[in-house]
């Protein structure tokens, strides 16, 4: 299939054109496959031109000469072969070639056989230059946060960059990221998350920004609003209180010195908590970033199945998190939840992760919440249940 820079859609617009009726069976088998419209992206250039969505002032903005290095690992798991190789293409292709060192794949067990030999090959053809991409494979599923873990742990880069497996790096992406950790090695930031329309690979953004937060009644993660300061000086990095999860840059010293992510965790869930709260907690800091942005493709369903053997593994992630770092806000959780089945839940060995909380005089979950999800309780507050009662229900007589 032909594919230039200047095929649709261009820089990152719709393509205007007629829906390619033969296509048509084609396109929705791989719609299904994928949660995405991957056929379109299979006749879009890797390193199309896409919008400069940054604030105008972000062009100004000025970085230290001397930054970190940066290794890019991007785990996936039957990713579709287009949309992987577009995000390591426009990643690298929009950053300073100095500053970007290698990009790792991890191969979480997929089947198809496109991210066999094809994958290779491709990028051995966009990255000629010796080991500077290579692919890491899991010879069985370990899931996404184990997967990371892998990759992190290969990376020889000073800052580990985070990324998911479809996503399109935007003008200038990494220092950004690297300015605020030259300053600390223990600060964590996050790109701005832009939205790759799944049907029309349009890129758009988002909004204008948020800090990350949580709800008591799922643990699914929330958004507080900006505050005031970050509102006047806009392109200017602020603090959040959680990650997203999917895309973050932190030095492998850090996460190092904290103990990587829990390897207790299963597949995924809860890990951007786990990694939020110990680095909030244990000495560090988390700032979203608003002049680096990277589009990602937002699914409506998760074209893949999760392993049926691991039981409930979500609920026994979150328990490992909030028995190792919420202290008496554990209950929250569990409280507003199925307290039950949290109960029931055995959450597994935890010594090793209590240590590290020990080993670093980690503050406690209320001075997280005081400090840094101050505003927390504002927007998401805790509601203690009413009491319920248990026992049987009958149905009176109909006749009455
Ligand atoms: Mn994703």
């Amino acid at each position: 299939m032909r594919r230039t820079r200047d095929a649709p859609p261009r820089r990152g617009r719709p393509p205007g054109l007629p829906a390619c009726v033969c296509h048509a069976r084609q396109k929705a088998d791989l719609f299904q496959a994928n949660g995405f419209n991957a056929l379109l992206s299979d006749s879009i250039a890797l390193d199309r031109s896409i919008p400069d969505l940054r604030y105008p002032e972000c062009r100004s903005q000025l970085h230290y000469r001397r930054l970190p290095t940066a290794a890019l690992v991007i785990p996936f798991h039957e990713e579709h072969l287009s949309t992987l190789l577009r995000t390591a293409v426009s990643c690298r292709a929009r950053a300073p070639p100095q500053l970007l060192t290698e990009i790792i794949l991890v191969d979480d067990a997929s089947q198809k056989p496109a991210l066999g030999g094809p994958l290779e090959a491709a990028l051995a053809k966009h990255f000629p230059q010796s080991g500077f991409a290579r692919v890491l494979r899991a010879p069985k599923r370990e899931g996404l946060i184990r997967a990371r873990m892998r990759g992190i742990a290969a990376v020889t880069a000073d800052v580990v960059i985070v990324m998911d497996s479809h996503c399109e790096c935007g003008v200038n992406w990494l220092p950004p990221l690297l300015h605020p950790i030259a300053e600390d090695y223990r600060t964590v930031v996050c790109p701005f998350i832009d939205v790759i329309d799944q049907e029309t690979f349009e890129i758009r953004s988002q909004d204008t920004g948020a800090r990350g937060s949580w709800s008591w009644n799922s643990f699914h993660y929330k958004r507080l609003p900006l505050l005031s300061e970050s509102l006047r000086h806009r392109a200017e990095p602020f603090a959040s209180p959680v990650m997203a999860g999917g895309l973050f840059a932190m030095t492998r010293r850090w996460f190092n010195e904290l103990g990587g992510y829990d390897s207790g965790l299963d597949i995924w869930g809860g890990e951007q908590y786990e990694l939020s709260f110990k680095i909030w907690q244990c000495g560090g800091r988390m700032l979203d970033a608003p002049c680096s942005r990277v589009a990602h493709i937002y699914r409506n369903f998760m074209p893949y199945k999760n392993p049926s053997n691991l039981g409930d593994f979500i609920t026994r992630n979150f328990k490992r998190v909030a028995e190792v770092w919420m202290d008496e806000y554990k209950e929250q959780l569990y409280s507003t939840n199925n307290e039950e089945q949290y109960r029931l839940v055995d959450a597994g060995d935890l010594t090793k992760q209590r240590a590290i909380r020990e080993r670093l005089k980690c503050h406690n979950f209320e001075w997280y919440m005081k400090n840094v999800a101050f505003d927390q309780p504002k927007f998401y507050p805790y509601r203690k249940p009413a009491k319920s009662l248990t026992g049987f229900l009958k149905a009176e007589s109909a006749n009455r």
